[in-house]
């Protein structure tokens, strides 16, 4: 790739990006060891769930309770510890390893010794864990909804479900119908079938359409929460045309459960931008889709309440999200959405720290030179960053 003149709506773009800071001093690495998720290869074979587990659950206990710091510290540990080719076994294997402090070490410590820690069980057994771990994995509720329900005295789904005076989004009504399908969670063989009724989608309206299956798929994964779909068009501007299309196509063949659209804000760099909690400016849309559970493809047969009652289950509620990016974008957005959400928070790090360059899912800008460096293919974004390139199936930081 050629570096390219600074485009302002793009140098404005990446003034946005919050680069989180390194939890914690630099440790000398034990040996090869990256402090950056960018530089380890990361595959599924996972030698440390007993510590992993623990480490994301007190993790997400912190990022509850509003502990950025302490949040950040666990999951990159659990990062680490994700990309080691050797079970922990006793302290000595720890020393050394970015990012390890006192309290990571002590958790670890009682894991050895006893085979579980006293703080994940005090975290599993706490009344606000229980209550904003259950409440979230409600399809649109977030923190500040789950708190405000934990605060009314609710704590189980039924409460929800039967007290009258709550208000609840077109999101949260369809997550709570279609609660145990979605926490099932996505296989693989649906995920394929659901990329195959987007492709039919897009194709209809634009059969040159680029059409990708990113997220944990992507990273090699069976299972995940949801289906991520990138989609491009190498016809300039053509992919701006189709969400719409799309979704009026899908109402028409009774496939969408659900369904909310963010329009692009690329073009709003000047605004406040008001989608904030956004990871990118790229027009997307949040849906659940029906989806065939037996021959594997989408069905548009009965509704819910038909086929459940007479106890054959004809379709399954799936979690899709569908992202547009533009041509020129598409290996920023293939990187950003392929994840994982720690390798991404490395390499943005790495980049700004390691490089003083600026990465996001729309673009690569070299502070030093002033320039917007224009690639198009993940292998050169690794290159310029002067990272050697990392598979996918190696992302799973
Ligand atoms: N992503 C990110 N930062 C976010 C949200 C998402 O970097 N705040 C990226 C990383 C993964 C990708 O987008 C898709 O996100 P998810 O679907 O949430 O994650 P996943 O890795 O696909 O895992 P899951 O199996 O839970 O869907
Ligand atoms: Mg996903």
């Amino acid at each position: 790739g050629q570096p390219v003149e600074i485009e302002r709506k793009h140098r404005l773009t990446l003034q946005k990006i919050c680069v989180c800071k390194s939890p914690s001093p630099v440790v000398p690495s034990r040996v090869g060891v990256s402090q950056y998720a960018c530089q380890r290869k990361t595959t599924l074979d996972n030698k440390n769930t007993l510590f992993t587990d623990a480490f994301e659950i007190l993790a997400e206990n912190y990022e509850f309770r509003e502990n950025e710091r302490s949040c950040l510290s666990f999951r990159q540990a659990a990062s680490v510890l994700k990309s080691l080719t050797f079970t922990i076994a006793g302290m000595a294997d720890v020393d050394g390893l970015p990012g390890f402090g006192d309290h990571i070490r002590a958790v670890i410590e009682d894991l050895i010794e006893d085979g579980e820690s006293s703080k994940v069980s005090e975290v599993l057994n706490d009344e606000v864990y229980r209550s904003l771990k259950l409440f979230t994995t409600i399809f649109g509720v977030g923190l500040r909804t789950a708190e405000k329900w934990h605060r009314l005295g609710i704590r189980t789904l039924e409460e929800i479900k039967s007290n009258e005076n709550l208000k609840f989004s077109k999101m949260q009504i369809a997550g709570l119908q279609h609660y145990e399908d979605i926490l099932g969670g996505v296989r693989k063989a649906e995920a394929d079938a659901v990329a195959m009724v987007v492709r039919d989608a897009v194709w209809t309206f634009l059969p040159d359409a680029v059409v990708t299956l990113t997220g944990g798929f992507r990273r090699g994964n069976k299972t995940g929460h949801d289906v991520d779909m990138l989609i491009t068009s190498p016809i300039q501007g053509k992919e701006k045309e189709l969400l719409h299309k799309v979704i009026n196509l899908w109402k028409k063949q009774d496939l969408l459960l659900c369904h909310t659209i963010h329009e692009s804000t690329m073009d709003e760099d000047n605004l406040p931008s008001k989608s904030v909690n956004l990871l990118d400016h790229f027009q997307k849309c949040f849906a659940i889709l029906k989806s065939n559970q037996h021959r594997g493809e989408i069905s548009s047969c009965d509704g819910p309440h038909d086929s459940r009652e007479r106890g054959k289950r004809i379709w399954k509620a799936i979690r899709v999200d569908l992202v547009f990016c533009p041509f020129e974008q598409y290996a920023f957005a293939l990187l950003g959405w392929t994840g994982s959400r720690q390798f991404e928070r490395d390499l943005r790090r790495y980049a700004s720290h390691e490089k003083k360059m600026m990465i996001d899912n729309h673009a690569l800008y070299d502070k030093t030179k002033r320039v917007f460096v224009k690639c198009e293919s993940e292998e050169e974004i690794f290159g310029h960053l002067g990272l050697e390139y990392i598979d996918p199936v190696e992302r799973n930081a």
